[in-house]
């Protein structure tokens, strides 16, 4: 009796022109550059895919990722839904910025198990080009190939045949959740209707399933489905899926949207709170963070014992327990890796019992259940107190104060939604800012993240230079900083310079 093979993903990793492209052609058959441009300009630009036949008979997906700097987040993009690597190196070149750049992304990302395929032996000999690889990846396999001329290339199979045995499967344990998938891809098919591609991170997947197709949370209906392009009826974890949509444009959905089981809990979230590698100095850093398959910039806040809270500016589809990648946006390097413990945090500070919290969430611990809470118990930490419910009208002066961001009006400005104010302050939801000006908590707080991370970088920051940064007039600058000074964020030197207060 056979013994069905979990499916697994493999992803190609390394240096633009080394010849991931090419292998993958000669492992599987499939030239996976099929836009015109990838032609014209010979390299990779989208994520390219193919099944791959092992000569065991495994059969596994492959993700072929392009190799340019700027294409890095395409990169990660495809390596997040992979249980192994297919690193590829040029004999001729050796080891490259984007060799190590990927090898930091699939560290980050957890993906431990792969093989360096040393590629175009035809043109120079594999020695020193593997010496290099062998430092960096010191326990893969290391495999010397030419895609031109095929010699190697049975080798690389069978070395990866040997890895797929023991890599653990990231859809392992997820077989029996909720579905979610992240698209990679959406396309429209002449006859059928929109598309979207991407690996079932968990669940099963059913013709005429209803799902949602996140961030927008409309309920969509599963037409038909793929698996590894055969027409199927029903998909598993880690599997490739195509996916057709009933009712659903091209432009309502695009790379880096989800579909989610409801019952899988996944909802757009702004702030996550996380464990991360990475060193406590680059609290209030404004980062680029990568998740499934979307990046969205944030702001990190140090909660300490590499416990962090990181505010997005836009909404990420984040589940506990999912992987994220944290990179630098300028100069664009990989700072970490890390693991969603509260997708769907409250801004928070160091708060012990938020902390306490954390911790049990990271060692893996269940969370208490709280129904037979005596009555004067402490609200559950991530739940914060509990607002007060707010009327329509204030809910859409809160809107309000929040399009206007760090440029809050004053009273008069308001005209009859004033008379919502107090409600607003009570509720904390809105800030008086100065004598007389009123803004959302959100902006404030977005406004005291950027000037932390100036006086974090610069040793101080001025009123000129908070202006600057948020290339706004002197009037709000003033008053803002005076605010951050107020509330103990910053302390005012006797020359106008402002550092950070001293945590109490
Ligand atoms: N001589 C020789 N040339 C090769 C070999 N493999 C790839 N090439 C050539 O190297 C160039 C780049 O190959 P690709 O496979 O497109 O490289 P890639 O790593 O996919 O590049 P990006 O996707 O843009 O990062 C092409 O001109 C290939 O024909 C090989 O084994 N030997
Ligand atoms: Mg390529």
């Amino acid at each position: 009796m056979s013994v069905a093979h979990a499916p697994l993903t493999l992803g190609t990793a390394g240096h633009i022109d080394h010849g991931k492209t090419a292998l993958v052609r000669a492992l599987t058959g499939v030239d996976t550059d099929r836009l015109p441009q990838e032609k014209a300009r010979g390299m990779s630009i989208e994520l390219g895919f193919a099944p791959l036949l092992l000569p065991g008979g495994r059969r596994v997906s492959v993700v072929d990722v392009p190799g340019h700097e700027r294409f890095v987040r395409t990169m990660v993009a495809g390596a997040t839904g992979i249980d192994f690597h297919l690193m590829v190196i040029a004999a001729d070149d050796g080891v490259m910025p984007q060799t190590l750049e990927h090898a930091e992304v699939l560290a980050a990302l957890g993906i431990e198990r792969g093989v360096v395929a040393i590629t175009k032996c035809d043109r120079a000999p594999p020695e020193r080009a593997a010496g290099e690889a062998s430092e960096l990846f010191p326990n893969a396999e290391v495999v010397a190939c030419s895609a031109r001329t095929g010699e190697g290339v049975n080798d690389v199979a069978a070395a990866l045949e040997r890895v797929a045995e023991h890599v653990k499967p990231h859809a392992e344990g997820r077989r029996n959740g909720a579905a979610v998938l992240h698209i990679d891809r959406a396309f429209t098919i002449h006859g059928a209707g929109t598309v979207v591609t991407g690996t079932l991170w968990s669940g099963t997947l059913e013709v005429g399933d209803a799902v949602a197709l996140l961030p927008s949370r409309r309920l969509v209906r599963v037409r038909s489905l793929q698996v590894h392009d055969e027409p199927a009826e029903r998909a598993h974890a880690g599997q490739r899926v195509a996916v057709n949509l009933a009712g659903v444009a091209l432009r309502e959905v695009s790379r880096g949207d989800a579909l989610a089981d409801p019952a899988a809990g996944v909802a757009p979230t702004q702030v996550v709170d996380a464990a991360l590698e990475l060193r406590d100095c680059l609290h209030g850093r404004r980062v680029m963070v990568h998740h499934g398959t979307r990046a969205v910039p944030a702001r990190l806040a140090a909660l300490g014992a590499g416990l962090w809270q990181v505010r997005l500016e836009a909404a990420l589809l984040a589940a506990a327990g999912d992987r994220l990648v944290v990179r630098s946006v300028a100069p664009p390097d990989t700072l970490a890796g890390g693991t969603v413990l509260d997708p769907q945090a409250r801004r928070h500070g160091r708060r012990p019992d938020v902390l306490a919290r954390l911790e049990r969430l990271r060692r893996g611990e269940p969370e208490p259940v709280q129904a037979a809470a005596p009555a004067d118990a402490e609200p559950p930490a991530a739940a914060g107190p509990a607002l007060p419910a707010l009327e329509p009208d204030a809910i859409e002066l809160a809107e309000r104060l929040r399009a206007a961001g760090h440029e809050p009006p004053s009273r008069s400005q308001l005209g009859d939604g004033a008379k919502h104010l107090p409600a607003l302050i009570g509720a904390g939801v809105a800030v008086r800012i100065g004598r007389d000006l009123y803004a959302h908590r959100d902006a404030i707080d977005v406004v005291a993240d950027r000037a932390i991370a100036i006086v974090e970088d610069e040793g101080a920051i001025t009123l000129a230079r908070l202006r600057d940064e948020l290339q706004t007039s002197r009037k709000y600058a003033e008053a803002l900083l005076e605010h951050l000074d107020q509330a103990r964020i910053t302390k005012r030197l006797p020359d106008d310079r402002r550092v950070l207060r001293r945590r109490g």
